[in-house]
């Protein structure tokens, strides 16, 4: 009997542990050590686990979010153009907060996800205990507690993104911004998806694409004429005119 297939990927900020997942996972060494200009790579391996053969991705770490770095870009494209069955997000469970600003980005991506809250060992002797049920409940997305370097929750980890993927679920709920922002992209949804009867444009999720747009991140196989009038409006009614600032904040507000 063949097995099944299934390719999952790890995204996260730098210095979560997914390398350390992965190399567990596939018994594979990946060298640590990026830097700013080095090309980052992507890594990949497999494992069997139960009647899954599964193609595990390790995607580059995410440093900082004051501009648009390239990493990030490599990461989003990764997912929005290959498509993995699933992503797992390794979070930094001493770091919580820093770590959700991707999250809230994995899920406006609406990829299948299921979030790694790792180091929770490292966090618990800081004295921070975290209710995972809640922060599951919040977010709309499964969370499993791991120790990487010991290699605690990995089946869980795994059983979980095969559950995910078996029963096809994303992320249960939608980032809402205030109204003036969420007026500008139903605007611009509604625009994009005039002639488009599908849910992506160009195999981009439409709400996550008005969003770029408005960020000024938009992707470069993307040009949507007669916007202006749009952002000029939103940049008019919340008087700021770096609308990629203004949105990372808000994105850490809701965080
Ligand atoms: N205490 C503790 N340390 C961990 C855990 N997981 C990973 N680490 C440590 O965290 C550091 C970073 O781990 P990596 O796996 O390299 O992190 P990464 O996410 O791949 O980092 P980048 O490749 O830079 O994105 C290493 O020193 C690990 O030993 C954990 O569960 N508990
Ligand atoms: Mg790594």
């Amino acid at each position: 009997m063949s097995d099944k297939r299934i390719r999952i990927a790890l995204a996260g900020n730098a210095n979560v542990g997914k390398s350390v997942i992965f190399n567990n996972l596939t018994g594979l060494h990946q060298h640590i050590g990026n830097w700013p200009g080095k090309t980052v790579e992507i890594a990949e391996g497999r494992l069997k686990f139960g009647d899954y053969l599964i193609d595990v991705i390790d995607l580059p770490g995410i440093y900082s979010f004051s501009s648009f770095s390239s990493e990030e870009e490599i990461t989003r494209d990764y997912i929005l153009k290959n498509r993995p069955d699933v992503v797992i997000n390794v979070l930094d469970a001493s770091t919580l907060e820093r770590n959700l600003y991707l999250t809230l980005q994995l899920i406006e991506m609406e990829t299948p996800l299921v979030i790694a809250l790792n180091q929770i060992d490292l966090a618990r002797s800081k004295g921070i205990d975290i209710d995972t049920d809640r922060l599951s409940e919040i977010l709309g997305v499964p969370v499993i507690p791991t120790i990487a370097i010991k290699g605690e929750g990995f089946s869980e980890l795994l059983e979980k993104a095969i559950y995910v993927y078996e029963k096809g679920l994303k992320p249960q709920k939608k980032i809402e911004y205030r109204t003036e922002l969420e007026d500008a992209i139903d605007k611009i949804c509604r625009r994009i998806g005039i002639n488009n009867k599908e849910e992506r444009y160009k195999g981009y999720p439409i709400r996550w694409l008005a969003i770029k747009v408005l960020e000024g991140t938009e992707p470069k196989d993307v040009k949507i004429e007669g916007l202006d009038d749009i952002i000029k409006h939103l940049k008019d009614s919340i008087k700021e005119k770096d609308l990629f600032s203004y949105i990372a904040t808000e994105r850490y507000l809701v965080a």
